[in-house]
């Protein structure tokens, strides 16, 4: 059937609200979802999407919504981008599939030259490619123990790593990711983060007090390695405190621990640099990246110190899809438009019209208790009158009004008190404001 509407940066960019959010053409079609999708399968905003590019999300009721979502931080160099259409659409054409492990391809190896230029340190780097963020965990996991001989994984509260079995053991969070799918992989400790918002302690101090924990509990004898979101994402947008990072990662050189950065959701481009372990000149051991590598399509690696990478035996990683042709296709548009379009700087620059924004919003709302974020990974605490108590119900109620408005937000956090904002790296300025407008207007209207 030929498709009318075609989506990518052509589309009009602007916000656009003509019915009911959802309109009556989503609500016919979510009854019909209902009848036929697991009701295990969540969903943010039951509006169903017939084309996106830019900084919008057109639905099936023709109303144009501003995305601060990228699908979850995936589509930073935008939807449908056609640097990533076109070559998908090309190799689609040239072969969709061999197996890596069958046979060979450029593009595979392409995508793992990428990874090893732009990834943190100038050390030999390789990778492996897979299919999910969470599979690409697990394959760390499987790399840093046989490096090591060691069992022993670290993880840190407010940690999401993903929902297959030793990643929901890494996960914090219980509902609604682990409840009643125990019994869970042994072996993953759990140690403090750095939270300034809730603690007092500086990044060093907070990294000693994670360090004492682990050696106290596990024995750093034991561990494998360490794994953490340089920027926490489902947890809540946590920053650690400056010297956090950096003490952390010394800790595991001298205790001969693998440093595993999961820079899943802050990674290409998303804080303003490649990788957030840039901020601080962090060079983790290992890095495992998905979401915005590959424009939308499931793409995710492994990427490591070549003797780490290479100390498991021969024929130990793989699966049948991973690193995909028409994926690798994806990901090497989607790093074209990194680098011609800067993406990095394009974060800076909306990371700051939002926080600007933001601070406004939150000298008339004291429901704001703290902005972080970096670059355009950006979110609002939210928290009682006491500013402190976590405020679930004001933030969906928030998120609710902006999604009426036509503006789609994310909440995440462990008391589920955050509103994030992760907008496409090339969303116009002036889009990012107008939803920045509609996020203030809810706030008020929530008071
Ligand atoms: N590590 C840091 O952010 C995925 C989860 C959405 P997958 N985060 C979005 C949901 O509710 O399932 C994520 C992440 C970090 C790992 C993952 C897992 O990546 O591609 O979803 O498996």
């Amino acid at each position: 059937m030929p498709n009318r509407i075609s989506g990518g940066p052509d589309l009009p960019q602007q916000r656009r609200v003509v019915t009911d959010i959802p309109g009556p053409a989503s609500r016919e079609r979510a009854a019909r979802r209902r009848r036929l999708v697991a009701d295990g399968v969540g969903t943010t905003l039951p509006v169903f999407i017939e084309a996106a590019g830019g900084g919008v999300l057109r639905d099936v009721d023709g109303n144009s919504l501003i995305d601060l979502a990228s699908g979850i931080a995936v589509t930073g160099v935008g939807n449908a981008a056609p640097e990533v259409a076109d070559r998908v659409a090309a190799q689609a054409r040239l072969f969709t599939h061999t197996c890596f492990m069958v046979t060979s391809y450029d593009g595979y190896v392409d995508v793992c030259e990428q990874l090893a230029e732009l990834t943190p340190g100038a050390h030999a780097k390789k990778s492996v490619l897979l299919n999910s963020g969470a599979e690409a965990v697990e394959n760390a996991i499987k790399i840093a123990r046989t490096f090591t001989g060691r069992d022993a994984v670290v993880v840190f509260d407010h940690a999401y790593h993903g929902r297959t079995n030793l990643t929901m053991a890494m996960t914090a969070k219980n509902m609604p990711y682990k409840q009643g799918f125990g019994p869970f992989a042994a072996e993953v400790h759990r140690a403090p983060v750095s939270y300034r918002f809730r603690d007092d302690l500086s990044g060093v101090e907070a990294a000693e007090q994670a360090i004492d924990r682990i050696e106290r509990q596990v024995g750093s004898g034991n561990v494998a390695c360490v794994v953490i979101e340089p920027i926490l994402g489902e947890g809540g947008f946590i920053v650690p405190a400056e010297g956090f990072l950096p003490r952390l990662a010394d800790w595991a050189r001298e205790s001969g621990v693998v440093f595993v950065a999961d820079e899943i959701q802050t990674g290409f481009c998303r804080t303003g640099d490649w990788f957030a372990c840039d901020h601080e000149g962090v060079v983790p051991d290992l890095i495992t990246t998905a979401k915005g590598i590959a424009g939308g399509l499931p793409l995710a690696a492994v990427t490591g110190r070549a003797e780490i990478m290479d100390s498991v035996h021969g024929g130990g990683l793989g699966g049948t899809y991973g690193g995909n042709p028409v994926a690798c296709a994806a990901a090497l548009g989607a790093i074209e438009v990194m680098r011609s379009r800067d993406l990095n700087s394009a974060a800076r620059r909306l990371g700051e019209l939002m926080v600007g924004r933001l601070r406004e919003i939150a000298h008339e709302h004291p429901a704001i208790g703290d902005i972080r974020g970096r670059g355009a990974m950006i979110a609002v605490e939210l928290v009682r009158d006491d500013g402190r108590t976590p405020d679930p119900a004001r933030a969906a109620a928030v998120s609710k009004h902006c999604h009426a408005q036509g503006v789609l937000t994310l909440t995440c956090g462990s008391y589920g008190n955050v509103l994030r904002f992760l907008p496409p790296l090339v969303i116009s300025e002036d889009l990012l404001a107008e939803a920045m407008d509609v996020l203030a207007d809810a706030f008020t209207t929530t008071a």
